[in-house]
């Protein structure tokens, strides 16, 4: 038998005093061992309610609450699991990499706050007494003192790793106390230095397990799969006699004897579980066991024999009131929308999540790269001098937490690699991790991104390296030391998805896909991490009046802190979607149609499309497919698309049927969907996995011929329908609707995106826009010229202090029932930063409230980041049309907007335009620091943008790519203004 036992703790007893400043991990606990969900195991959870009383220090009590019969009279109480500044006691903090107290390893602050906490039970009647009961903690921050019934049983350090205490000899059937003392400071602390909130207190399951005589400490599943001959191998070691049990297998062998089968393989996308048991003389241990191999061949991540392409994010665990403790429903949450957005890979960032998020990712099928719960971030501020990371005393420490990890999920199929640790700079440390994990488990790759040469690694892992140099290293024109050359490359951040965006996204996944040697990426993050409460919405950095925050730099995720998915996870989907179908060969046609003649000859074909299955591992049996003819944004008919089951990789081409007769309309085109043939275990039969348009015919421009004359009248000038104030030639009405006349807009408030990182040396142009004065632009009129068909409004737009500007030209006709206005701008002086919009803005009065448009939607969209909206014909209203940011900023467009109706105006693009609705101005969205900030006035203001500058992922990466950039140069644009009646 292969079995090896993992590192015991040292044995010698817990320091009265000065734990919390001990670089070793701990003392008393059980070494660290499989863990699975308990099934008949008999198990107490003593989560719940517990008594609860804060110190300001940690010497600040003795330990008399310990003893048994201690009377917690005055104290409070807090819910287990959970983080006492969210409840009340003290508050939280928020810093990036900066450590909130003086670093001195491994000194701690005198204010250390410290939670004591009791817990009395009792045990089930039935529980036996054979003595063999272990306590289980699953995560306490950041460190931890156990007493049960007046014993103290040791201490730990490793906030997001599991501890065990052997505890059946200490037991009574009835009046148990069981306390633990917790301090927010310790060693630890240290090497915990994540980005993310700093939450004290026990945040994860408290459990009394029984332990049977005669069962197993611990079991280690190998399961591989030979893909050349479809046989499955699997030997499961355990620590006492056993044997193991895979009925649908015919598998019926003593522990640690291997056996090769016929089987299925596991995979992300076809994940096959085989239930088993391992049958020890004291208990039968379920088994879920998911064959595969992963391996480095060919410099290349295979599983199974096949290169993967991770479609990842990183995943912070996050409830916006409880912290990360987090329920099992909310952890299914999370896996049920990646998958339904086509997500297939999971970066445990930065620590081992909640131990049964990790079953679900072996159920639904996720690739997990699992990481260590090690950060030492905050020590670049002193040019990594001290890192503990690279400090011998801290090595236990070090490789506790690397066993602790890995023995606790070896079990996993879904962990295909190990992770050191995010941003912990380079040392032994990391070596002796990587040593110890390849000797205990050499059936994963190991990961890790903070070592340019890769000492340890076996893939080389960048964050936010921008397109072109993810283009190098893919030809392997960057490849640095020559420890990376072989490897294989992932970005294990990328796409800061902070606020508006991430942009450019869409240009990463081309690379990823072009070559070989991108094995995909992880957007940055799953979630944004802010607290719910009533003052802000959601509260971030600063908010608890912390002496040192990083801001909303927390709120940096995919889903809004409650989990509604933000436009950024929308746009992955599309971007990362596993089946990619484009245009062949399309028939246009001239519409309306002539004749049915040609569709009876059978002449006309809509023509064919290429359908490519971009799975790694499933054929396309699973999916079934649509088309639908729209015409002006409106089906007219659809039908299935019948596509044959491709292998992974292999493309068809498909025939689309002959287009439906006589669709009247400007416009037409055509689209296919990949939806979900039948119900899967994440999602419902016609959930839509993959899409395309292809156009047949351009959209034409409006036809408009001139035929009004302005007219002048008392202070006002008349044009068709429009009413216009006669000295500054702005619009005051058109029919009915009164209007805020249109103007030039060069404005939005910036985006996260906008703003840059401030570390970043070219993070330029947010800061730089509002050092210009594109806040602050001033209108000055030159003339208003109303002759012939036409009313000329001719300004200069332009910031004070500096001699640039925009000429800007209005120019207003009539056909008699609308009115054309055509803006020409023409910028003067230098611009050497992009604009953020271009395009006017007007007023309407805020009873306007429904919106209907033929364009781009449902959601927003800007330059780069649009890839997921759909041509068509929507309706929506103001408020729905705002995308809530935490904190506030540019959102809300919809591009490619050809046509829109709002509060009686009808708007007509020539060319389309972008479109924006709010109930408050950009000023007020841009002073604004959190959503109740914003309160809707009585206008509606309405932007109108001929561009818009790109969103880029500059809140820490690279900015709008040059294709994406809005740059001054002279453009002219027009809209058609008319009165919707009815
Ligand atoms: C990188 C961190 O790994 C991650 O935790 C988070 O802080 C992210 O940045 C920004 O949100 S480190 C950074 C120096 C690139």
């Amino acid at each position: 038998m292969s079995f090896r036992t993992s590192p015991r703790p040292p044995a010698t007893p817990p320091s009265a005093t000065d734990y919390t400043e001990d670089v070793s991990p701990g003392s008393g606990a059980l070494p660290p061992r499989a863990w699975y969900a308990a099934s008949d195991a008999r198990s107490l959870s003593l989560n719940g309610r517990w008594d609860f009383r804060l110190s300001p220090t940690a010497d600040a009590e003795d330990d008399s609450f310990a003893a048994r019969g201690y009377e917690p009279g005055g104290w409070s109480g807090v819910e287990v699991p959970g983080h006492w500044v969210l409840q009340g006691h003290g508050s939280p903090i928020y810093t990036n990499h900066l450590y909130p107290f003086p670093v001195d390893p491994p000194r701690v602050p005198t204010e250390n706050p410290t939670g004591d906490h009791l817990r009395r039970f009792d045990l089930p009647p039935d529980w036996p007494a054979d003595g063999g009961t272990v306590l289980r903690f699953d995560g306490v921050e950041s460190c931890a003192r156990v007493w049960l019934n007046g014993t103290d049983l040791g201490t730990f350090q490793g906030s997001r790793l599991p501890h065990e205490f052997a505890v059946g000899h200490l037991l009574e059937p009835g009046g148990n106390v069981l306390a633990v003392r917790v301090h927010q400071w310790s060693a630890g602390s240290y090497l915990e230095d994540q980005d993310q909130w700093w939450l004290p207190g026990i945040f994860r399951d408290v459990t009394l397990l029984h332990r049977p005589p005669g069962s197993a400490l611990d079991f280690f599943v190998h399961a591989s799969y030979d893909h050349h001959e479809g046989l499955g191998t699997l030997r499961v070691d355990s620590d006492v006699d056993g044997r193991v049990l895979v009925p649908a297998l015919d598998i019926d062998v003593e522990a640690g004897t291997p056996v090769t089968v016929p089987v299925l393989p596991w995979t992300a996308e076809t994940p096959r579980l085989y239930d088993g048991e391992l049958v020890t003389e004291g208990e039968r241990v379920p088994l879920r066991v998911g064959f595969r191999t992963v391996e480095l061949a060919d410099g290349l991540i295979k599983v199974n024999g096949t290169a993967v392409l991770f479609k990842g994010v990183n995943r912070h665990e996050w409830h916006p009131e409880k912290g990360r403790a987090l329920d099992p429903e909310t952890m299914l949450a999370d896996v049920l929308l990646m998958k339904r957005h086509n997500v297939n890979a999971v970066r445990t960032s930065h620590y081992p999540p909640h131990p049964a998020f990790l079953d679900l990712c072996d159920t639904y099928g996720l690739w997990v790269v699992d990481e260590c719960d090690l950060e030492t971030h905050g020590f670049t501020e002193q040019g990594w001098r001290d890192n503990p990371v690279d400090d011998p005393r801290w090595t236990p420490a070090l490789l506790d937490r690397a066993a602790r990890m890995v023995e606790r999920d070896k079990n996993h199929p879904s962990v295909v690699l190990w992770s050191l640790g995010n941003e912990a700079g380079t040392g032994r440390g990391l070596t002796a991790m990587a040593e110890w994990i390849r000797g205990r488990d050499n059936s994963r790759l190991i990961h890790y991104e903070g070592d340019p040469d890769c000492r340890d690694t076996d893939v080389y892992s960048r964050m936010y390296a921008d397109h072109a140099e993810v283009e190098r290293i893919a030809r392997h024109q960057d490849d640095g030391g020559p420890g990376r050359r072989r490897l294989p490359f992932i970005l294990c951040e990328y796409g800061h998805a902070m606020g508006n965006g991430p942009g450019g996204i869409a240009d990463y996944q081309r690379l990823f896909t072009s070559y070989d040697r991108l094995q995909g990426g992880f957007v940055w993050e799953w979630i944004d991490h802010g607290i719910r409460d009533e003052r802000h919405g959601f509260a971030y950095g600063g908010d608890f009046g912390e002496e040192l925050h990083d801001g909303n730099f927390v709120c940096d995720g995919l889903v809004f802190p409650d989990r509604t998915p933000s436009p950024g996870l929308v746009e992955y989907k599309k971007v990362i979607e596993p089946v990619r179908i484009e245009p062949v060969r399309i028939e246009g046609r001239d519409l309306p149609s002539p004749s049915g003649a040609d569709r009876e000859s059978g002449a006309g074909r809509g023509g064919t499309v290429r359908v490519t299955n971009g799975y790694d591992f499933a054929d396309l049996s699973g999916l079934a497919f649509e088309w639908s003819y729209q015409v002006d944004g409106e089906s007219v008919e659809s039908g299935p698309l019948v596509v044959p089951a491709l292998a992974p990789g292999q493309s068809a081409e498909v025939e689309l049927p002959p287009p439906p007769l006589d669709p009247r309309g400007s416009e037409a085109q055509w689209t296919v969907r990949a939806t979900l043939a039948g119900e899967t275990a994440w999602g419902p039969r016609g959930h839509v996995v993959a899409w395309a348009q292809i156009a047949v015919t351009e959209p034409a421009s409006p036809a408009f011929t001139p035929s009004a004359r302005p007219a002048p009248g008392d202070g006002v000038i008349t044009l068709g329908p429009g009413t216009f104030d006669a000295r500054t030639g702005a619009l005051l009405a058109l029919g009915g609707v009164e209007v805020v006349g249109p103007r030039l807009d060069v404005w939005r408030a910036p985006t996260d995106n906008d703003n840059g990182a401030h570390w970043q040396t070219d993070a330029r142009h947010g800061p730089l826009w509002r050092a210009l004065g594109l806040h602050r632009m001033r209108h000055r009129l030159d003339a208003v010229e109303a002759r012939d068909d036409s009313l000329t409004v001719r300004t200069r737009v332009a910031p004070a202090a500096r001699d640039l500007g925009l000429r800007t030209r209005y120019r207003w006709t009539s056909d008699g029932t609308r009115l054309r206005l055509t803006v020409s701008v023409a910028p003067e002086g230098r611009w050497t930063l992009p604009l953020p919009r271009l395009g006017v803005r007007l007023g309407l009065p805020g009873s306007a409230d429904r919106v209907t448009w033929l364009g781009g939607g449902p959601g927003e969209g800007y330059p780069d980041t649009m890839t997921a909206c759909m041509n068509g014909r929507w309706e929506s209203t103001v408020d729905a049309m705002q995308t809530p940011y935490v904190r506030p900023q540019e959102n809300g467009a919809r591009p490619g907007v050809r046509r829109a109706e709002i509060g009686g105006l009808r708007v007509e693009g020539d060319p389309a335009f972008w479109f924006t609705a709010r109930r408050w101005t950009t000023e007020q969205l841009d002073a604004a620091d959190h959503v109740t900030d914003l309160r809707p006035g009585g206008t509606v203001w309405v932007n109108l943008d001929h561009g818009q500058q790109g969103i880029g992922s500059q809140s820490c990466g690279p900015g709008a790519l040059p294709q994406y950039q809005l740059w001054a140069a002279p453009a002219e644009f027009s809209f058609l203004f008319s009165e919707v009646r009815g």
